[in-house]
């Protein structure tokens, strides 16, 4: 097992809760301006996260909640146009700072920090939902404390598959036992086993009860995890 160099961090639901009254808010409105009635509450979205990512979540819902929207031949073009609008709201919900950090989320990052151990980030939403939550939550500029961000679509195959923690791994130019992913969902986590790395879980409200076997250490929250607490 090699030193720790770098933490590696799943934003949605580990740095903050941003699903329930963030992410969820912001579909319901691109919904509802693009005149589709379509409404997800927090119950049926705790179901829909299984399907990560905006788009992918989006079509899965059309092809079992609305199949005459699923059938329609521009229905590629109305995913694409729905999630830009949807990324709008959440960005400006973002802005408005009510979705604060995690607890331990910005002293644990500020310890790494201070202690010379690399930062990233690999996560399944969009790459400007991430710069808006962390200058809203954590510091202005923030984004740049972290060496490389892995977000969205630069992979095709999004959580559970590997492959975001495996292209993040490759920019930081470290094995991953170098590494420590911290994840919020068994998708999360699933992702960063399959890339070799030991993942430590951070339980979330849309998370609990999920299966967790395989994480190096499931906690509650970060708080009082300081460095030389975390799994090695
Ligand atoms: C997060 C997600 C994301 C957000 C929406 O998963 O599944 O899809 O819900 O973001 P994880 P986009 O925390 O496992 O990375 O709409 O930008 O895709
Ligand atoms: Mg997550």
């Amino acid at each position: 097992m090699n030193a720790l160099q770098a933490l590696i961090f799943d934003v949605d639901g580990t740095l903050a809760e941003t699903e329930r009254d963030g992410h969820r808010p912001a579909f319901n409105a691109a919904f509802a301006e693009h005149g589709l009635d379509w409404h997800w509450d927090a119950s049926l979205y705790g179901e829909l996260l299984a399907i990560t990512g905006g788009k992918e979540r989006m079509r899965h819902y059309a092809e079992r909640y609305a199949p005459e929207v699923a059938a329609r031949a521009d229905v590629d073009t109305l995913i694409r146009q729905l999630h830009a609008a949807k990324t709008a709201h959440y960005v400006r919900l973002v802005g408005t700072g009510h979705l604060a950090l995690r607890p331990g989320v910005a002293e644990l990052i500020a310890e790494a920090r201070a202690a010379g151990i690399r930062l990233a980030i690999a996560t399944t939403t969009s790459p400007e939902n991430v710069g808006a939550l962390l200058d809203a939550s954590l510091a202005p500029g923030s984004s740049d404390w972290f060496e490389v961000i892995g977000a969205g679509d630069v992979v095709a195959a999004k959580k559970p598959a590997p492959d975001i923690y495996r292209w993040v791994l490759d920019r930081l130019a470290l094995p991953a036992g170098a590494c420590l992913a911290i994840e919020d969902s068994e998708n999360g986590l699933r992702a960063a086993l399959g890339a070799g790395l030991r993942c430590l879980v951070t339980v979330g409200e849309y998370t609990r009860g999920q299966d967790f076997s395989g994480a190096a250490a499931v906690l509650d929250s970060l708080s009082d995890t300081s460095l030389v607490r975390l799994p090695s």
